[in-house]
């Protein structure tokens, strides 16, 4: 299957070189999982993505939470991410002024050179958008910003009229990607992708088959049903890396994520 046919409205509508790039890859391997490779040390970050890269179509990283961080490795990791035709996604949450935001996307980790993705938060205004893009556009590369309109996590503070506004403004932005929407709960999904309409991708944490509450306030929803409320790609975390069989758990996620999207 072609990715226009499987994406319909979505893949017409994509703006984004990114956006198409995803819709390929998650295509190809009929997975829209994207790994939360949320692993501390350098080797444990080594083992899962070998493991389990076929069945995901991105992976999510905090490159500020491995003890044993070094540039080199992380080089040599982000070349066997793309050995395995995945996106790389960091989900820093910037946050900051434009020009602040563009500034930390160099720094140590130098995210701006291997990100393809990161996510932030619209609080201190739309600056922050341009000022990730020239980032990445001052090392020659593309990428695409997902914004948080909502969040997985209990009680937090991203109200609905927050929300409308984090949508309002990024609809017409060209350097968003997406959002970031509760995967959770899809009767919020749902009225996420109402108001997002048919363009602009909806990324969604907080999904797992074990439904229910996770630690420390973290929320799951069903894998298949985040989907088919409008959800383009399902961010698994602990769901996929602390199963006992990784690659196994997340074959089972890519082909409920897939069917998801052949049924809506
Ligand atoms: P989990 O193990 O599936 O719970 O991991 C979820 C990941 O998604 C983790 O890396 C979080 O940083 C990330 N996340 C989230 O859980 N909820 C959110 O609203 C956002 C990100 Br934004």
């Amino acid at each position: 299957m072609q990715a226009a046919e499987a994406w319909g409205n979505r893949w017409t509508n994509a703006v984004l070189p990114m956006a198409r790039r995803y819709m390929e890859v998650a295509t190809e391997k009929q997975s829209l999982v994207c790994l939360a490779a949320d692993k501390n040390t350098m080797s444990g970050l080594f083992q899962l993505v070998v493991e389990v890269g076929p069945y995901i179509a991105a992976l999510k990283t905090h490159v500020d939470l491995i003890d044993d961080w070094t540039p080199e490795a992380w080089v040599e990791f982000c070349q066997v991410a793309k050995q395995h035709n995945l996106l790389i996604f960091e989900d820093r949450k910037f946050a900051d002024i434009g020009k602040i935001s563009q500034s930390q996307m160099g720094g140590i980790y130098d995210i701006r050179s291997w990100s393809d993705i990161v996510t932030a938060h619209l609080i201190s205004g739309p600056d922050i958008v341009d000022g990730l893009q020239s980032a990445w556009k001052s090392v020659g590369r593309e990428g695409g910003v997902l914004l948080l309109a909502q969040m997985s996590s209990r009680g937090n503070l991203l109200t609905e009229d927050y929300s409308q506004n984090v949508v309002d403004n990024g609809i017409q932005s060209d350097g968003v990607l997406g959002f970031i929407g509760n995967g959770s709960r899809p009767e919020e999904l749902k009225d996420l992708r109402r108001r997002v309409g048919e363009q602009k991708m909806i990324w969604t944490p907080g999904v797992n088959i074990a439904v229910g509450d996770g630690e420390m306030g973290q929320r799951y929803g069903d894998p298949y049903e985040a989907i088919t409320a409008g959800s383009d790609c399902i961010i698994v975390g602990s769901g996929i890396h602390r199963a006992d069989n990784p690659a196994e758990v997340a074959e089972q996620y890519a082909k409920l994520s897939w069917q998801g999207l052949l049924d809506r």
